[in-house]
C-alpha cells in the first residue's frame, strides 16, 4: 500500500503527467518544472529542425524525444551534408554518422552507414536495445534493417550527382579552405561559402532541456563531402561532435571533424562548464586550444560550438566567421551568428 507521502508524490507525478498529455518517464523526483524548454541546433537548417523538437518540448515531452525528432527533419531534406541526399564519399556513395545522448548519460552511436535514412534513430536503437555505445558499417546496418528500417536504394540525390561529378573533374583533396567565394574551391571539408555569400550548413547538432530540466543531445551528418571511403569525423563520437552531462550542460560541434576529436572539442566546453565558465566562454576557451595546436592552419579550418547551461543559458564560439546556431524557446525563435575568432 502507498504511504501518505509516497500517494502525495505518485498523484502529483501523475496529475502533471495527465496535465501534460505525456507519459512521462522521468523520476518522481526530477517532477519540478523549473525551466522553460530550450532547443538550440547548429546553422540554419536548425530553425526547421528545431521547430519540430519543440512539438515534442512544448507539449511536456522529453528532450530525448525533441532532439531524435527534431534532427530527422534534416535528415530527410535535400542539402549537402545530412542524410541520404548529401555528398558523396570519393568513390560515389553516402555514409552516414550520428549520435544521441540522454539525461542519464545514455549514448549510442552509428558510423559509416549506408542506405539509411534516419541515422539518428538506429543510434537511439543501438542506446536502447545493445550493450553497445557505437555500430559502424556493414553491422550497422545490419542492425538497422533487423530493427525494421527500410535499406534505401544506393543512388545520389541530384544535387549530390552533380557535385560528385564536378567533383570528379579534379578530384583534388587538398586541406580546407575557409575562405572562399564559391562551391568549386572548396575543400572536402564543408562548410563553405555559396555563390550568394550565404553558409550552406552541413552537419546538425542539437541539445535541447526539457520542461523538466533535463538536457539530451543529437549529432548527425554526412561528414566530411568527398572524404576518403571509410572515414568517420567527430559528429557520432560522444564527447567529441556532443556530449551532455545532466548536472551540468550540453554541448555540440560542426566543422571539420578531425580538429574537434582532438581536443575531445564538446566534452572539453562541458567540463569548462562544470567549472564555471558560461557557455560562450567554454566555447571560446575551446576554440582558442583548437587554434593554439593548429597554428597558421586555423586559418583553413572552421570549428563551431554551441552549449546550453542548466541554467538555460545559451552560448557559442567559431574559428570563423559565418557560424550560426537557432534556438527556439517559448518565448522566441531566431537565427543567431556565433561570436568567432578569425574573420
Ligand atoms: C565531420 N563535423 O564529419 C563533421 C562535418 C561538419 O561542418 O560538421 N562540417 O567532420
Amino acid at each position: 500500500m502507498l504511504d501518505r507521502r509516497k500517494f502525495i508524490r505518485f498523484s502529483t507525478f501523475t496529475s502533471f503527467a495527465t496535465v501534460l498529455g505525456k507519459k512521462l518517464s522521468a523520476t518522481e523526483n526530477s517532477i519540478t518544472i523549473k525551466d522553460q524548454p530550450l532547443v538550440v541546433s547548429t546553422w540554419d537548417a536548425g530553425l526547421r529542425a528545431n521547430k519540430a523538437a519543440w512539438d515534442v518540448l512544448s507539449t511536456g515531452g522529453r528532450a530525448l524525444d525533441a532532439v531524435e525528432q527534431g534532427v530527422m527533419v534534416t535528415e530527410a531534406e535535400h542539402n549537402c551534408c545530412v542524410g541520404l541526399n548529401a555528398n558523396p564519399d570519393r568513390d560515389g556513395f553516402v555514409t552516414l554518422d550520428a549520435c544521441i545522448m540522454d539525461e542519464f548519460s545514455n549514448c549510442g552511436a552509428v558510423a559509416f552507414l549506408e542506405r539509411i535514412k534516419h541515422p539518428v534513430s538506429v543510434a537511439r536503437k543501438v542506446m536502447e536495445k545493445t550493450p553497445h555505445v557505437m555500430l559502424v558499417g556493414e553491422g550497422a546496418q545490419q542492425f538497422a534493417v533487423a530493427e525494421g528500417f527500410p535499406l534505401e536504394k544506393q543512388e545520389l540525390s541530384p544535387e549530390a550527382k552533380i557535385s560528385y561529378e564536378n567533383w570528379l573533374k579534379n578530384s583534388t583533396y587538398k586541406p580546407p579552405a575557409i575562405n572562399v567565394e564559391n562551391k568549386k574551391d572548396h575543400g572536402p571539408f564543408a562548410p563553405f561559402k555559396l555563390e550568394n555569400g550565404e553558409w550552406n550548413h552541413d552537419t546538425i547538432g542539437m541539445v535541447a532541456m526539457d520542461a523538466m530540466g533535463n538536457l539530451s543531445g543529437s549529432c548527425t551528418t554526412s561528414g566530411a563531402g568527398f572524404k576518403m571511403r571509410g572515414r568517420v569525423g567527430d559528429s557520432p563520437i560522444i564527447g567529441a561532435g556532443l556530449f551532455v552531462d545532466n548536472e551540468v550542460g550540453a554541448c555540440t560541434a560542426t566543422g571539420q571533424g578531425e580538429d574537434v576529436i582532438r581536443v575531445a572539442g564538446s566534452h572539453s566546453v562541458v567540463e569548462l562548464m562544470r567549472q564555471g565558465l558560461k557557455p560562450e566562454a567554454a566555447c571560446k576557451k575551446v576554440i582558442e586550444r583548437i587554434i593554439r595546436i593548429k597554428g597558421k592552419k586555423a586559418n583553413d579550418i572552421q570549428v563551431g560550438f554551441v552549449a546550453i547551461n542548466k541554467k538555460g543559458e545559451v552560448g557559442a564560439y567559431s574559428i570563423h566567421k559565418g557560424f550560426s546556431y537557432a534556438l527556439k524557446n517559448g518565448k522566441e525563435e531566431k537565427l543567431v551568428p556565433a561570436k568567432f575568432m578569425m574573420p
